[in-house]
C-alpha cells in the first residue's frame, strides 16, 4: 500500500463511530472484504464492503479457539497467508459513507485449509459445522482411496463430514452401492443426489439447514452445480468435465460463503486435485479412521504402536478377523507412510 492510501485508511478509520457489529465475512476480494452483519436478523441482512484495519493487516496469526481438537493445534500451522478469511467472525465499524472497517478477528472455532504455493498454507473457510465431500457416482468415476482422504481430513481438521454422491443419474442402484456402501457401513451420511435431474436436494437441504458448511471434493463431481441447484440465483460458473481435467483449471476460483434460505450458510471451494492433510502422528492418524476408533479404545501392547509391524496390535488383529476392511487398513498405511516422509526430519 502506498503512504497515501495508508493515510487515507487510517483517517477513514479515525473517522468510524458508534458501535461495533459484529459479522460474517462472505467474501473476500483484493483488499476488500464482504461482510454481512449479523445483529440483524432480517431475512436481508445489509451487508458492508470493508477495509481492514491497518494494524490487523501486520497481525498473521491468531489465537485459536479452545474448542478447536487438539490434534489441529498441535498440527504445525506454516505461515497463514490469510488475515482474513471467508467464514471468518469479525468486529467492525460502520462509515458514515456506508463501508466498514473490521477492527476484530475473533478466534476460529475450526478452520479448513490446503497446502498453497510456496509453502505458505491457504485458509479456505473458518468456522465451519461440516464438511460436505461430493464425489461423483461417474465422469469421474469415484475412487474409494480418495474419498477416504477427504473423510480423513475433515477428521483431522475436526469437521463433521457428509458424503455426497452426486451424478446418481449416471449409475444403477448396484453400482451406486459398489461405490458408496462401504462408506455408509462406517457410519457416514451418504447422500445419493443427481443436480442434472435435481433429486435428492431436499435431504441436502435438511442437513445444509443453520449450519455453515463447504462444498469439497476433486473437480468436476458437481459441487457448483449442486449449490446452483439448492440455491436459485446463485448462477455459480459450471465447467464441462473434459475442460477441468484437460486444462488442469478449476472452475470455481473464487471463494464464497452463501446465505441459504432456510438459514445456514454454504461455501464452494475448487475441486482440489490432491488434498493436504496436517501433519499427523501415526496414532493421531488412526483417530482419524472412524471406523478404527473402538480398537483403539483399548491400547496395543505396545504403547507407542505403529499399527504396523507390531505384535500384540488391535487394529491388525480386527483386519484379521474380520473386523475392519482390510482396504481402509491399507489406506491408513499408505496415507501414514506419506504423511512421514513429507516430515521435515
Ligand atoms: N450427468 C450429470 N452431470 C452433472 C451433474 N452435476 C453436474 N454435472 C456436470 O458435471 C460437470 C462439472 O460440474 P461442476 O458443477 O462445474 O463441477 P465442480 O465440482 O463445481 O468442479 P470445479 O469447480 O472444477 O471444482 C458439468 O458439465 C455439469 O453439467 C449430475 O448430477 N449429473
Ligand atoms: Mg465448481
Ligand atoms: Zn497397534
Amino acid at each position: 500500500m502506498t503512504s497515501e492510501a495508508s493515510k487515507a485508511q487510517n483517517e477513514k478509520g479515525e473517522m468510524a463511530c458508534g458501535d461495533l457489529q459484529e459479522g460474517i465475512v462472505l467474501k473476500v476480494l483484493s483488499g476488500t472484504y464482504i461482510v454481512q452483519a449479523e445483529a440483524d436478523k432480517s431475512s436481508d441482512p445489509p451487508r458492508y464492503t470493508c477495509i481492514l484495519r491497518g494494524t490487523l493487516r501486520k497481525q498473521l496469526t491468531y489465537t485459536e479457539s479452545a474448542a478447536l481438537p487438539r490434534r489441529v493445534v498441535k498440527a504445525k500451522m506454516p505461515p497463514q497467508t490469510d488475515v482474513v478469511a471467508v467464514g471468518d467472525r469479525v468486529l467492525f465499524s460502520i462509515l458514515p459513507d456506508h463501508t466498514g472497517v473490521i477492527e476484530e478477528v475473533l478466534p476460529r472455532r475450526t478452520r479448513f485449509a490446503r497446502a498453497a504455493f510456496r509453502g505458505k498454507e491457504q485458509t479456505l473457510v473458518t468456522n465451519l459445522d461440516q464438511l460436505v465431500v461430493v464425489f461423483a457416482c461417474a465422469e469421474p468415476n469415484p475412487d474409494p482411496w480418495r474419498i477416504d482422504r477427504w473423510l480423513v481430513a475433515a477428521e483431522a481438521f475436526g469437521l463433521e463430514a457428509v458424503l455426497v454422491a452426486n451424478k446418481r443419474d449416471l449409475v444403477d442402484e448396484t453400482q451406486f452401492q459398489r461405490s458408496f456402501g462401504e462408506f455408509a457401513a462406517l457410519g457416514y451420511k451418504v447422500l445419493p443426489t443427481s443436480a442434472l435431474k435435481e433429486t435428492g436436494i431436499e435431504p441436502l437441504r435438511h442437513v445444509l439447514r443453520g449450519r455453515i458448511s463447504a462444498f469439497t471434493g476433486p473437480s468436476g463431481v458437481g459441487k457448483s452445480s449442486l449449490l446452483n441447484v439448492l440455491q436459485p440465483g446463485l448462477h455459480l460458473k459450471v465447467g464441462a468435465v473434459g475442460d477441468v481435467t484437460h486444462r488442469g483449471r478449476h472452475t470455481t476460483t473464487v471463494r464464497e460463503l452463501f446465505p441459504l434460505e432456510g438459514g445456514g450458510w454454504v461455501a464452494d471451494t475448487p475441486g482440489l486435485r490432491q488434498l493436504e492433510l496436517p501433519a499427523l502422528s501415526r496414532q493421531e492418524l488412526a483417530e482419524c479412521f472412524v471406523d478404527f476408533r473402538p480398537f483403539l479404545a483399548t491400547p496395543c501392547r505396545f504403547r507407542d504402536c505403529r499399527h504396523e509391524t507390531e505384535p500384540g496390535c488391535n487394529i491388525k488383529m480386527a483386519v484379521e478377523q474380520g473386523h475392519l476392511s482390510a482396504r481402509r487398513y491399507r489406506s491408513f498405511l499408505e496415507i501414514a507412510h506419506e504423511l512421514e516422509q513429507s516430515r521435515p526430519k
